[in-house]
């Protein structure tokens, strides 16, 4: 997978006004905005050029742009958020997915979030929990595989640290999944090669591939050690304030192929 674009948008003012089960703290927006900026300029590292929509206070989780859609080489899937604070998020990014892709929705009562689609290859592992339902996971199976993906459907329980199944698992190349505890055991990942983190490093399981490097959140050594050991090039950032809001790094960004 090659990647030439990311759609990105910094964080409101009212950034601290969303939805969060994670216990940290209340996020500083000025910080948050250093590590946005931070984020993006490691995108442009690895060679990608950015479309920065503006911010979006009628979203105060509008940062979170992944959740948006699901964009593959193949297929663009606008979706529909499944927390009803978010929902409205998928219109706002319209615009900006339309003027490049023919889109396909999500539609009611199927709710999708980004965050539950794994991208491995050609294959995409679909969450199914609080934000991604039944109906929506099988939507979105049906228009991947009209593209030519294969597709798992996961069940998984949500909880403080899981909110969507990228929160646990992310495919950084061939057959290698960066996942949890929680989620290692689960059949969907059966015959992968799993790089298991560590329960003191859970939230580093939220990493991402991006052409040579894979971006993974600073403070996670053994982790970082890990990728290494498996031939992977890590690139740490700070995503402290993102953290306080359950957001990883994945879904900081639409990733756009080339
Ligand atoms: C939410 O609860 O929806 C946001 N506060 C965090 C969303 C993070 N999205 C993601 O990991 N894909």
């Amino acid at each position: 997978m090659h990647f030439t674009h990311a759609i990105v948008r910094a964080p409101a003012p009212n950034f601290a006004d969303g939805i969060t089960m994670a216990d940290l703290g209340v996020p500083d927006v000025q910080r948050a905005l250093a590590e946005h900026a931070a984020y993006c300029r490691a995108l442009e590292a690895c060679g990608l050029e950015l479309t920065r929509l503006g911010e979006d206070a009628a979203h105060p989780d509008s940062t979170f742009v992944e959740d948006t859609a699901v964009i593959t080489p193949h297929v663009a899937v606008l979706t529909r958020p499944g927390h009803p604070s978010r929902l409205g998020e998928a219109a706002a990014i319209e615009p900006a997915l339309a003027s490049r892709f023919t889109l396909k929705r999500i539609v009611a009562p199927g709710t999708v979030d980004g965050g539950d689609i794994c991208e491995a290859g050609s294959h995409v592992f679909i969450g199914v929990a609080e934000r991604t339902n039944e109906n929506g996971g099988k939507q979105l199976a049906a228009l991947l595989e009209a593209a030519g993906h294969t597709t798992t459907l996961v069940p998984f329980t949500m909880s403080p640290g899981l909110l969507h199944l990228k929160s646990g698992v992310s495919w950084v190349g061939g057959r290698d999944l960066v996942i949890v505890d929680a989620l290692a055991s689960h059949a969907a990942f059966t015959g992968w090669n799993l790089l298991r983190v560590t329960a003191d490093e859970a939230y580093a399981a939220n990493c991402v591939r991006v052409n040579d490097r894979v971006l993974v959140p600073a403070g996670f050594p053994k982790t970082t050690a890990l990728l290494r050991a498996h031939g992977y090039d890590p690139l740490p950032l700070d995503m402290s304030e993102f953290q306080k809001m359950d957001g990883g790094l994945s879904c900081l960004s639409l990733r756009l192929p080339g």
